[in-house]
């Protein structure tokens, strides 16, 4: 347990979507292999050494919650089987919500256009590849994505699915738009009001694609909004070690700073694709009441 947190957190794991099946499947290792006296007490501490790993990541409390909620009163073994099988439940709830936006969104990608993405989005690449696979003449730049440079990882994946792709660096992104016809970026979590939580730099993108009138899409599984944000809450940008930007002796002990997530506001949205279907950004309301009812709001987590 505590291994697969450490490597969410060191992001050897990452990626919102992955960590909340990793989040899974390590809850549901630890429900096997329990073999001490308070179950619940100790699945409590596990939750939380995972929840703490990546403070923005909404997928990570989705998982957990989705697995958890609701096991007071139970006895050991049957809190186990319920862990076990919500974990499996989620995960390949998870795994089939990836396909659906990749087959939904694949139809707003047209033959012969050039879409922009950022980072490393599993969900915004399924859409792209599944384009690719339908026969459409495509061709995609990638940002590199600074400071951690996961533009590389969607260069070589786009590369070995024989997707023609090209990589610049974040600070070109302006120069390149006119050529750009669609923008598709993944979401690390979306708030009540619309507002999308991405790698840093998707709100920059988001700007010039709107001075430039180039649709801008994010991709994102319905596990990746907020319920709590609905009540109030903000959603926490997560600031990382100084050290993946520059080691500080090179920039005279300069102060630097590493926010590695920013807002994009719904104004700059023209679509979320969702696996319940593409749905305007201000719909997000509508989709954390369909999935969790509005008492989530004053819910508190017994294991937080
Ligand atoms: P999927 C990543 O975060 C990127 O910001 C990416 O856009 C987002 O998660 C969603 O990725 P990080 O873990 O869930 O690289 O679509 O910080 O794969």
């Amino acid at each position: 347990m505590l291994a697969v947190a450490e490597k969410i957190r060191n992001m050897e794991i990452r990626g919102a979507a992955r960590i909340a099946r990793a989040a899974a499947e390590a809850l549901e290792n630890f429900a096997k292999n329990y073999d001490g006296t308070d179950f619940i007490g100790d699945l409590g501490l596990a939750c939380r050494a995972l929840y703490g790993t990546r403070p923005t990541a909404v997928s990570l409390w989705n998982a957990i919650h989705s697995i958890v909620h609701d096991l007071e009163g139970m006895e050991n073994e049957e809190a186990r089987a319920v862990v076990i099988k919500r974990a499996k439940e989620f995960t390949e709830r998870s795994e089939m919500a990836v396909e659906r936006i990749g087959e939904i969104g694949a139809k707003r990608i047209f033959d012969g256009c050039t879409i922009l993405t950022h980072c490393n989005s599993s969900a915004a690449l399924a859409t792209i590849i599944r384009a690719h696979k339908d026969g459409k003449n495509i061709e995609v730049i990638a940002t590199e994505s600074r400071p951690k440079r996961q533009g590389y990882i969607t260069a070589r994946q786009l590369m070995s699915e024989g997707v023609r792709t090209t990589l610049i660096v974040d600070s070109a992104v302006r120069y390149f738009m006119k050529e750009v016809d669609l923008v598709f970026v993944g979401a690390d979590a979306i708030a009540s009001n619309g507002v999308v939580i991405n790698k840093i730099g998707t709100s920059q993108i988001a700007l010039c694609a709107h001075e430039a009138r180039v649709p801008f899409y994010v991709c994102a599984e319905s596990y990746k909004f907020s319920p709590k944000t609905l009540g109030g809450e903000y959603i926490k940008i997560e600031e990382r070690d100084v050290k993946e930007v520059v080691d500080p002796a090179d920039v005279g002990n300069a102060r630097i700073r590493n926010p590695v997530f920013d807002a994009t506001p719904p104004e700059y949205i023209d679509g979320i694709i969702t696996e319940y279907g593409i749905i305007s950004p201000y719909a997000a309301y509508e989709i954390i009441i369909h999935q969790f009812g509005q008492k989530i709001m004053f819910e508190k987590e017994w294991w937080l």
